[in-house]
């Protein structure tokens, strides 16, 4: 009987190859998922697609089982950790487009919330794209945000929360920017999946951004408008 440990991954087809990354994911093999990413590079997939389809896709399965109680924390843990594994070795490849640098953003996910998949997704695609991007990690309390904002004389704060008991932590830091007088002088984006549209506008951000490929368009329209208006 063939098991797991008789897959060569070099021997599938993409096809297969991204189904049994899903897999790999959802059974958090680190390893395999770098072997597999190395694999689709060899063979002239895109990092944006390595992303969406193999790692993105398998991730969504892995939220959907423990939305639904089949897979818990230690399993999701796993999965995550095999996922940055191959999001590592993207990285360089999304970077490297030697794009103009466009401005620089201040990210971190919002107090109270330690998911960093989707932030650092939104980081990497950024720096991809030509901006400056400083990371300030998890679970920030508004202090942070207006210190590294500051300090990196930044021209975007990004915010993301994956929790609806932390999304409204972003009102607070947004209330504090007001309060503060500095709200303007920065474009403000927020993501996350229980977020939308509609959110977005209502605690007072520039935009909402549905995913990390939005994030960059959004912003690169964003600071061109900006440069206009500055021009006028
Ligand atoms: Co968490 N978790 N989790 N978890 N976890 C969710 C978010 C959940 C939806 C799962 C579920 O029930 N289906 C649920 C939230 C329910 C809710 O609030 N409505 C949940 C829960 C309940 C919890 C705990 C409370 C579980 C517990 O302890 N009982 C706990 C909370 C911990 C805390 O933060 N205080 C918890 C813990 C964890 C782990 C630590 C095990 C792990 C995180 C590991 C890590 O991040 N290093 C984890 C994971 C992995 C998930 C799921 C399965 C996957 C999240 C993910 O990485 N997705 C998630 C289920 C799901 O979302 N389907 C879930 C892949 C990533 C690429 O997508 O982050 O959405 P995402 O990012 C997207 C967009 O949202 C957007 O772009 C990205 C795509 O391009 N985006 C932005 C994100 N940020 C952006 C910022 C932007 C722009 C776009 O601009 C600045």
């Amino acid at each position: 009987m063939a098991d797991e440990d008789d897959i060569i991954l070099s021997e599938l087809d993409d096809e297969e190859l991204v189904l049994q990354m899903h897999d790999d994911l959802y059974d958090g093999l680190k390893e395999e998922i770098e072997e597999a990413v190395h694999i689709l590079i060899d063979r002239g997939w895109t990092p944006y697609d390595i992303l969406t389809k193999a790692l993105v896709a398998g991730m969504t399965i892995v939220g959907n089982d423990f939305r639904d109680g089949i897979l818990f924390v230690p399993e999701v843990l796993l999965a995550a950790n095999a996922m940055k594994g191959g999001m590592a070795i993207l990285k360089p490849l999304l970077v490297e487009t030697g794009a103009p640098r466009m401005g620089k953003m201040v990210i971190g996910t919002v107090k109270g919330d330690i998911h960093d998949i989707g932030k650092n997704l939104v980081a990497m695609m950024m720096e991809g794209a030509g901006f400056e991007v400083v990371d300030i990690g998890i679970n920030n309390p508004v202090e942070s945000y207006l210190e590294a904002l500051d300090r990196e004389g930044a021209d975007i704060l990004g915010m993301s929360a994956l929790l609806t008991t932390t999304m409204p932590y972003m009102k607070v830091v947004i209330d504090t920017m007001k309060e503060k007088g500095i709200r303007d002088d920065y474009l403000v984006i927020v993501g996350g999946a229980p977020l939308n549209e509609e959110f977005g506008k209502a605690i007072g951000a520039d935009a909402y951004c549905r995913d990390a490929a939005v994030a960059v368009e959004t912003a690169k329209d964003m600071v061109a408008r900006k440069h206009n208006r500055m021009g006028a």
